[in-house]
């Protein structure tokens, strides 16, 4: 007897959550663009993502994954959700500097040396107030992603020493920190969007461009690149962002079903995006890419050229926000 009581009061428990549900979670499709291939990392991630979110309003909220750019290059996108044209993206934390200056904090050359920094830095305070300088502007920003350590690919000749800069015209991210720094190095720096870039090295428009190993690889730029230079210059972070206005409309539980679907995606994307990344090097030497270390004293030469970059961007993110993300990695690094 006690046993079927036991038995009605969890269904109607059950019931009641149905009800719940089924107030909060509207019908919705939500586009869902992002910039590279749908095999790549962060294809993989954006259909975690999906299946996660679908999972958790029982199939109401769909998300249609939608890479290739075929919405739009990173800050077309960027648009299209201000508007409210698009839900949600990932890209670059780097095309979002002209509309969050703050965003510039994560191009600063040799910032962070190590994942478990950038993990920290961006998770903890100091990411926090950038992804909110966003709001503002139209847009929500949930999670950092992992793009990666950049590093450099040519097709002209090895880069071994500072001086090999000279004369690469080198597609950079539409970022004035990024072309800075090329500029500084020497390079003949061309601001172009991810989505033309392939073409781009492939009619030799321009000569070399930089990013992660996974990117190499998952673009198939080792088709149309010789030469790949180890620098690890930057650490490049994602973020995926919704449409604020698109957001303003959502229940609190829908708001906090993609909350956490973030959050898992993002360690789901991290891990896949490192370990994929720990044999992608010798991957691309397999495809016939030319890689070399730069000597310990080019390195060396290359960072004292970049440091000049370190106090622009210092102004254009604001002193109290360097010297805390300076105090923040202090902390990462004293605790390994
Ligand atoms: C993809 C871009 C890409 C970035 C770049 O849309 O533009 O070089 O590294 O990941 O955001």
């Amino acid at each position: 007897m006690r046993f079927k009581f036991a038995l009605a009061g969890a269904l109607a428990a059950l019931l009641a959550a149905g009800a719940v549900q089924a107030q909060d979670f509207k019908p919705r499709i939500v586009r869902f663009g992002y910039g590279l291939v749908e095999e790549s990392n962060q294809g993989r991630a954006v259909r975690f993502f999906a299946k996660e979110v679908e999972k958790a309003t029982g199939g109401k909220m769909k998300i249609r994954a939608i890479g290739n750019a075929s919405l739009g290059s990173d800050t077309q996108m960027q648009q299209a959700l201000i508007g409210g044209a698009q839900e949600m993206m990932v890209g670059s934390t780097a095309t979002l500097a002209g509309i969050a200056p703050q965003m510039a904090l994560w191009d600063t050359p040799f910032l962070v040396t190590s994942t478990q920094e950038a993990d920290a830095l961006l998770d903890g305070p100091v990411g926090e107030k950038v992804k909110a300088t966003l709001e503002p502007k139209g847009m929500v920003g949930l999670v950092y992603w992992e793009n990666g350590f950049r590093n450099l690919t040519n097709n002209k000749h090895p880069v071994t020493k500072l001086e090999d800069m000279n004369g690469i015209k080198l597609r950079v991210m539409q970022n004035n920190v990024f072309l800075d720094s090329f500029k500084a190095l020497g390079a003949n720096a061309v601001p172009l969007p991810f989505s033309e870039l392939f073409t781009a090295l492939e009619t030799r428009a321009v000569d070399g461009q930089e990013n992660p190993y996974n990117t190499v690889l998952s673009s198939k730029f080792y088709e149309v690149q010789k030469y790949l230079t180890v620098t690890n210059h930057v650490y490049s972070p994602w973020i995926v962002t919704v449409s604020k206005k698109w957001w303003d409309q959502l229940s609190p539980a829908e708001q906090k079903v993609l909350r956490d679907a973030a959050v898992k995606s993002r360690d789901f994307e991290r891990q896949d995006t490192r370990q994929e990344a720990a044999k992608a090097l010798a991957d691309l030497k397999n495809k016939g890419m030319v890689v070399n270390e730069l000597a310990p004293a080019e390195a060396a030469r290359m960072r004292d050229k970049l440091s000049s970059v370190h106090a622009s961007v210092a102004t254009a993110v604001g002193q109290d926000l360097w010297q805390q993300a300076q105090a923040e990695l202090a902390k990462a690094r004293a605790a390994k």
